[in-house]
């Protein structure tokens, strides 16, 4: 039996900005881009998430529902750096962990758990410990598996703490949305709804020809889930998440055509680097850096995942294209695919023939 812990900082970006700067602590802070450059929430403080403020918004929108928040530009190295603080503590603790991103990581701690301490006392001292050396609050979620740890560490948010003893995986689980599940996004949710089922306990509850109905070839691994069961290993080995190909020019462009050929070059490299590594991804990314040394990605989400080049390049050009203004000029150009998803859904492979793409909010962040 496995013991694994599924770790996730609580408001990462803001609360490292609230002890940065004492002023802003105990306030709704909204980290992201500004209202009157069509910014975005990268995250706000629990003191706005009450205002019904959450990540991805308009930042425009936000301030709507909060108008007391206080907007904050994001400092991705800053967060970086603290993030590298983390994992370094989740390392100390064992050797076993896979950063899932800056804020979150599953840890696999059986050896602790083998050399006599109880999981509620080793997530209490990690707790603690992230506390004490980095003034961060961190939940988690304990349990025998990721999937079930996941949910866990986000059920009791901020500062959570959830333990799911072995053999009280299905119990814990059954009462919960079956969209809190792995793996079943809104559309899927929405076609077990129509079913009758709301709960993931009613999920777990359906026969198996019922599963093999409603997921086809994942029709084992949901069922398995749903009754929290999940042999999925902690990965230490890092994998490549995104590819990206970019470019810092000798002298700034502005020039449409110019600017065109270089992200069409780069969406080439890309789809080729995908091809060799047998990757598709959904999320095409362009990054961009002004004369002012301004830096920032646009992205938008195709409705199936692809490698080839035509898409990837139309979808860069359309992100670029909106960005043109007269006399802006640009010293970096990148272009980025990520969102390698796996497994596709069944209802997500229907939509192929839709040559429609861009349907993503205006994302201001940093592709990493
Ligand atoms: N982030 C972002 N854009 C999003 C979601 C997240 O830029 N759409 C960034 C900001 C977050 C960080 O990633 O601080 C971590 O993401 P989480 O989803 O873990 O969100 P938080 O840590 O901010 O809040 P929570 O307490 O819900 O984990
Ligand atoms: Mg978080």
């Amino acid at each position: 039996m496995r013991h694994i812990i599924h770790a996730d900082l609580d408001a990462f970006y803001a609360t490292v900005e609230q002890l940065d700067n004492p002023e802003l602590a105990g306030k709704p802070v909204l980290v992201g881009g500004r209202p009157e450059n069509r910014g975005v929430v990268a995250t706000a403080s629990y003191e706005a998430r009450v205002f019904g403020v959450h990540s991805a918004m308009p930042m425009r929108t936000a301030i709507h529902r909060c108008p007391q928040g206080i907007i904050v530009p994001p400092r991705f190295t800053r967060y970086r750096e603290m993030s590298r603080k983390v994992m370094a503590i989740f390392r100390d603790l064992t050797d076993l962990v896979e950063p899932i991103s800056m804020d979150e990581a599953y840890l696999d701690v059986t050896a602790v758990v083998e050399a006599g301490q109880k999981p509620l006392a080793i997530a209490i001292d990690l707790k603690n410990r992230i506390a004490e050396e980095t003034g961060l609050t961190l939940s988690v979620g304990v349990g025998t598996c990721k999937s079930v740890t996941k949910i866990g560490s986000d059920l009791d948010k901020p500062d959570g703490l959830v333990v799911v003893q072995p053999g009280d995986e299905a119990e814990f689980l059954a009462p919960l949305a079956v969209n809190k599940l792995w793996g079943i996004g809104p559309k899927t949710a929405e076609r077990l709804h129509r079913e009758g089922v709301e709960t993931i306990g009613q999920l777990a509850e359906q026969p198996l020809e019922w599963f093999a109905r409603m997921f086809g070839q994942r029709a084992i691994g949901v069922r398995d889930k749903a009754m929290g069961r999940d042999d999925e290993p902690v990965h230490t080995e890092r994998v490549a998440k995104s590819l990206s190909s970019e470019t810092t020019f000798t002298s700034d462009i502005g020039d449409a055509a110019e600017l065109r050929a270089v992200v069409e070059r780069k969406a080439v490299d890309v789809a080729h680097q995908l091809e060799r590594k047998d990757l598709k991804g959904r999320t095409v990314t362009v990054k961009l850096r002004l004369s002012d040394f301004t830096t920032f990605t646009r992205q938008a989400t195709l409705p199936y995942q692809t490698n080839a080049e035509e898409p990837i390049k139309e979808t860069a050009w359309a992100l670029l294209s909106a960005e043109l203004e007269p006399g802006r000029t640009f010293r970096l150009l990148g272009v980025g695919v990520t969102n390698f998803v796996e497994p596709e859904e069944p209802e997500e492979a229907e939509e192929r023939q839709l040559p429609l793409f861009v349907d993503d909010d205006d994302f201001s962040g940093d592709a990493t």
